[in-house]
């Protein structure tokens, strides 16, 4: 399903009367709003492939009908989020769910749609049909060579479908650890997975990125071999200066100060990518912003002072990418609201005075200090971000749009109720 120029156009002209009295009352109270719908018109987020279909749970899975069940579909459908967006312009593949079988082809249907190709994702946490070795006891850190040599081939293999598509980096995920007290040489977990990382880090294309994300617990649970920040960067050091720690917001334990880690991992010049979802307790994999949406913006506060110290661009210098999974919801009304959420939380962000901020932490105004944050959280900021859609040509309110155009009817019409995604 393509929408029209004209459709998105039909559905903000009865809108705009009402943003324009919003905009104005938002630049009498503030001041001029033009840099930041400028920064957030720019601002991009990649949806991976394996998202829009329901992800359901291990007790059952019910899928919403009308679910891309190949790669041009699934391109069809983040298409779809961008014509809505404008935000959502990149799809970030997970081989072997998504295997660009003619990678000419896959490339041409994205140029039509206007999308980008993101960070490409490994699997060695699956054993696949055919497979001659097994992951069950791990992939990089396995005891035997020949389970690592067949993970590094695989990474290998990922590099080489990205370069097709003209993706600039690959994630690397590890399910690798043990599940009870003794199972593992820790130090040779670390070892053997640090060799394979480095095998596959020799082969990277010169302009590629390679990000290592890190997880607390799940699929394994006593440890893991990634297992946090310290563990990522570590290995990210080691590597060399085009590796990178990727933080996943549901991938620590509770109440970790996810903003802390970030501040460190930028100031140190190896945050790469960030994985958006929320959680109430472990990787939950819901919605961004729904449990939790002030700690999203104080990771915003964090991200934007860290990359401008830096002289970063917000747009293109970290992989931005949301990875969550919809049980319950249409995934694509899931999508959309996650995309208002960053949208907010980054607006938000960008209204504290950073030089206020930095005097009263000096002066160790606490109260203060508190209160340039909160008034900053507590503002409005919904008139800007649909003022920005506007101006790229997106609608200014995407969920209303995507169900006043019956989105969802269309897609099962086209492709069945029964029609399922690859992948989770
Ligand atoms: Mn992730």
């Amino acid at each position: 399903m393509r929408l029209k120029p004209q459709q998105i156009e039909d559905f903000n002209s009865s809108r705009l009367k009402p943003l324009k009295f919003q905009l104005d009352a938002f630049s009498t109270i503030h001041g001029d709003a033009e840099s930041l719908i400028k920064k957030v018109s720019d601002f991009r987020i990649a949806i991976p492939s394996w998202a829009l279909g329901t992800g359901g749970t291990r007790f059952g899975r019910f899928p919403a009908g009308g679910e891309p069940a190949i790669l041009d579909e699934k391109l069809e459908d983040v298409g779809l989020l961008r014509s809505l967006t404008g935000t959502a312009d990149a799809i970030s593949l997970h081989i072997p769910w998504d295997i660009p079988s003619n990678a000419f082809a896959v490339r041409q249907l994205a140029d039509e749609l206007g999308l980008r190709f993101d960070a490409v994702n490994s699997n060695t946490f699956q054993d696949q049909p055919g497979q001659r070795l097994s992951y069950k006891f791990g992939s990089m850190q396995h005891t035997d060579p020949g389970v690592r040599q067949q993970a590094i081939e695989h990474n290998l293999e990922v590099i080489e479908y990205g370069r097709q598509l003209g993706s600039k980096s690959i994630t690397v995920w590890l399910a690798d650890g043990s599940s009870f007290p003794g199972q593992l040489n820790f130090r040779n977990a670390f070892q053997n997975t640090f060799q394979s990382l480095e095998a596959v880090y020799k082969h990277l294309p010169e302009d590629w990125k390679m990000f290592i994300e890190y997880k607390a617990f799940e699929p394994n649970f006593y440890s893991m071999t990634v297992g946090d920040w310290g563990q990522s960067l570590l290995f990210a050091s080691k590597l060399g200066s085009r590796a990178f720690t990727l933080v996943d917001l549901g991938h620590h334990l509770p109440n970790a100060n996810i903003e802390q880690i970030v501040a460190l991992l930028l100031m140190e010049g190896k945050l790469g990518g960030f994985h958006f979802n929320d959680s109430k307790y472990g990787d939950d994999d819901l919605t961004v912003g729904c449990i939790n949406p002030y700690q999203l913006f104080l990771i915003f506060n964090e991200l934007i002072a860290g990359m401008d110290e830096r002289g970063m661009s917000h747009t293109a210098d970290l992989g931005w990418m949301i990875d969550a999974s919809h049980n319950l919801k249409d995934p694509l009304e899931d999508l959309i609201q996650s995309v208002d959420a960053i949208l907010t939380a980054y607006c938000k962000a960008l209204l504290i005075d950073q030089i206020k901020l930095n005097n009263a932490q000096r002066e160790n105004d606490v109260v203060l200090s508190q209160e340039l944050l909160q008034m900053a959280y507590l503002t409005d900021v919904r008139p800007l971000i649909s003022e920005a859609r506007r101006r790229i040509g997106a609608a200014v309110d995407p969920l209303t749009a995507y169900r006043s155009l019956k989105c969802r009817a269309e897609l099962i019409a086209d492709r069945g109720k029964a029609s399922r995604a690859t992948g989770l």
